[in-house]
């Protein structure tokens, strides 16, 4: 019996340890995303006022949100001349403007402020467990100095006996700690029932995970790293991994789950306010962990300048103009700014600078294009279909000097896609 009310102590702080390690993290409001040139600007006012320095010809681009990647478009719209097409900064499409804004997670010291309907009440739980940890450490420790000046040995005081018994006092320890547990599980039964069923209605969309990046698939077919959800709507993730391990995390949604290579996980969320929120891979996965998801990466510096976000848009209407709009885009590019694109958004830029420095694999910096190279075991010619085939099967030539660790992107890009990113790869060549 005495030891009831210890052994509990022991796990209200073991729980508050754990439950603070998550609210901890999420600590520091620091935004994640460095201020970008394009200043966070309101996305209704359309993506040719965003764009100060507008590409030159870019005139077309007035008519705002549906005009996405007009200097890129120009170009496409008059065939081979893609080469031709401007190579300043293309005019953002304002769904991008959105995700390029710096994270603006408001909240207390502990944890930004939640805004996700579905797990509103685990931050309840976390300020609960944390409140009764700080009361009974903070008790705890007073009545033990209390007690131990008290009753400290010195002249002329002999030692009492201790109580052997005494049943009103066990009693309370036993009542009090016992009603407390019951209502903390019961409170925390309920939220996890919640959290862990999506309702019967929801925008589902696919989650991809490799090293290191994240893909989105929207249910219209277009992909994206950042990911779009619309406000006030239940939105349904369905997460797989290509290779090891990740962790899906939101700390604004209060959301974390595993993503597990060969099979689903999933988890839901109702986000309440539109805004542009951290993303983050909560699970150790390789050496470039820390930069999973960096779709800008400083050529100097090697630091991240932009890392993949989750946009909640206003209502389902401008998630749904996003699906448009996106898709529209996707398809309209020049081959080579969408190659150009891709090699941000598909993560090949974790592994493959432009500027001659080797990362993971080789450099694109001016290929051998057209001239033999050196694989494992021969040459090979440096052409359309040794890019097609090294995105497609890795791993069927190796180059020496180099880890065999390339993941096959075999299914996961459309047609157009590849071309565009062995146009791109091929505009490198000087
Ligand atoms: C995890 C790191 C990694 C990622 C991500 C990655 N690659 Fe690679 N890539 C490699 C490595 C390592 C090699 C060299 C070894 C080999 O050929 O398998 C390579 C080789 C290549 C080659 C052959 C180039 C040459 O000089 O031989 C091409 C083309 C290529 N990758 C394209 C891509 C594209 C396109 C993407 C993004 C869609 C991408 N890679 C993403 C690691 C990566
Ligand atoms: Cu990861």
């Amino acid at each position: 019996m005495k030891r009831v009310l210890p052994v509990l102590i022991a796990l209200f702080v073991a729980s508050t340890a754990s439950a603070q390690a998550p609210g901890g993290s999420a600590a520091a409001p620091t935004p994640t995303n460095a201020p970008m040139a394009v200043p966070a600007a309101d996305p209704g006012a359309g993506s040719a006022a965003q764009a100060g320095s507008a590409a030159p010809g870019s005139g077309s681009a007035t008519n705002g949100n549906n005009q996405a990647t007009s200097g890129s478009a120009a170009g496409s719209g008059a065939g081979s001349a893609s080469a031709a097409a401007p190579k300043g900064p293309a005019l953002k499409a304002w769904y991008d403007v959105q995700a390029d804004k710096t994270v603006e997670e408001d909240g207390t010291f502990w944890m930004p402020k939640s805004v996700n309907l579905a797990a509103d009440d685990s931050d309840m739980m976390f300020y609960a467990v944390l409140a009764l940890s700080a009361f009974f450490f903070i008790a705890i420790a007073i009545a033990v100095v209390y007690l131990t000046v008290k009753y400290r040995h010195r002249p002329g005081h002999t030692a009492e006996p201790s109580a052997a018994h005494n049943d009103v006092l066990e009693i309370t320890w036993t009542v009090i700690p016992t009603i407390i547990c019951v209502f903390l599980f019961w409170y925390g039964w309920h939220s996890y029932i919640k959290v862990v069923t999506p309702p019967q209605k929801a925008v589902e969309i696919d989650v991809l995970a490799w090293r290191w990046n994240w893909q989105f698939t929207h249910e219209n077919g277009v992909t994206d790293s950042d990911l779009h959800v619309p406000a006030g709507v239940p939105v349904r993730l369905v997460m797989t991994s290509k290779d090891v391990l990740h962790s899906f995390y939101v700390p604004a949604f209060r959301v974390k789950q595993d993503v597990v290579p060969r099979r689903y996980t999933y988890i839901w969320f109702d986000a309440t306010k539109p805004g542009t929120y951290r993303l983050t891979c909560a699970e150790y996965c390789g050496t470039s962990h820390a930069q999973m998801a960096c779709l800008d990466t400083d050529p100097v510096s090697g630091h991240c300048n932009r890392r993949a976000v989750v946009v909640v848009h206003k209502d389902l209407e401008e998630y749904q103009r996003y699906l448009n709009d996106k898709i529209q885009d996707q398809l309209n590019m020049a081959p080579e700014d969408l190659g150009k694109m891709l090699y941000d958004k598909k993560g090949c830029s974790s592994c493959h600078t432009i500027d001659g420095s080797t990362r993971v694999g080789p450099s694109w910096k001016s290929p051998d294009w057209g001239k033999d190279i050196a694989i494992v075991g021969g040459t090979v010619k440096m052409d359309e279909n040794y890019v097609r085939e090294s995105i497609l099967y890795p791993a069927k030539k190796a180059r020496p000097g180099y880890p065999n660790s390339m993941p096959s992107f075999e299914g996961q890009l459309k047609d157009k896609e590849l071309t565009g990113l062995i146009a791109y790869i091929k505009s490198l060549k000087q």
